[in-house]
């Protein structure tokens, strides 16, 4: 396993790598697909070339089902590089923190100042059914944990970027917005835990995403939160949640994302 001990120095490798190995000299803005959106990759302009995830250094190869394993740069039609992760690493994998935020760290080093993050999570409104796509407006970091270390006292007031939701809403006027609660995971939450989250004002909850949008911040990056609601969260529906589920409703919008990406990506 990669030392993670400077974890600046290691998304200077891995950026220098990208760069090897794809022949880009730099990234302006960044993307990481989520459960169900990694066949938006396909549509977001012209292929630089793709590497592997696990050839490049502090990275790793997805395991969740249904994450695609690479990073691939695209020339958008509105001539800018976007660099993508097809997957992300969890921090219930158990790797720690930093290789959680070391996509959006690697993608800071490449020069990227817009950073596109999405997801897969459990839905907490009754009127966002499986397939409902949600622009996240804020969030709530149940994960217990944190990619900054000592006296890093960054502002979280605007994380996710109001002109991006902007933005978002001139693609899509009627996209909704929600406020995103991470919990640690793997298991998924309980009714009573989805309950405490919408108590404590979130729409959306899932496993990722925020520790991210932390490590984009401290970069003083734009960010842009997109969800897909996979299912209702526990509680809200009487059915046992299941990872397929997750898979089949990410297979079901897979155009429709792949279509909202290609317009965004140009709108940004
Ligand atoms: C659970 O089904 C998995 O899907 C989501 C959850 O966080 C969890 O990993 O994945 P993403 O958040 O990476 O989309």
């Amino acid at each position: 396993d990669v030392d993670f001990s400077d974890p600046w120095a290691v998304a200077d490798r891995a950026a220098r790598a990208v760069c090897d190995r794809l022949g880009i000299d730099r990234a302006d803005i960044g993307l990481v697909l989520g459960s169900g959106w990694s066949a938006g990759a396909d549509r977001l302009g012209e292929p630089l070339g793709a590497v592997p995830l696990a050839d490049l250094p502090g990275f790793s190869a997805p395991v969740v089902a249904g994450h695609g394993g690479e990073l691939r740069a695209v020339r958008t039609s509105s001539g800018r590089t976007a660099v993508v992760l097809t997957g992300r690493t969890h921090l219930y994998e158990g790797r720690g923190v930093e290789p959680v935020v070391h996509g959006v760290r690697t993608l800071a080093r490449l020069g990227a100042t817009t950073m596109v993050l999405t997801n897969g999570c459990g839905g907490l409104r009754r009127e966002w059914g499986p397939g409902t796509v949600v622009a996240i407006r804020d969030h709530i970091n149940l994960s217990g944990a944190t990619p900054l270390r000592g006296a890093t006292f960054i502002d979280m007031s605007t994380t996710w970027t109001p002109r991006l939701l902007d933005r978002v809403h001139d693609v899509d006027p009627d996209l909704p917005t929600g406020v995103y609660a991470q919990f640690h995971g793997p298991q998924y939450e309980t009714p009573a835990e989805v309950r405490m989250a919408g108590v404590l004002g979130a729409d959306l909850v899932g496993m990722s995403t925020v520790l991210e949008a932390v490590a984009a911040r401290q970069a003083g990056m734009d960010l842009l939160g997109l969800s897909l609601v996979t299912n209702h969260a526990a509680g809200i529906s009487p059915e046992p949640l299941d990872h397929q589920e997750v898979l089949a409703a990410g297979q079901a919008a897979a155009p429709r994302l792949a279509e909202l990406l290609s317009r965004l990506i140009v709108a940004l």
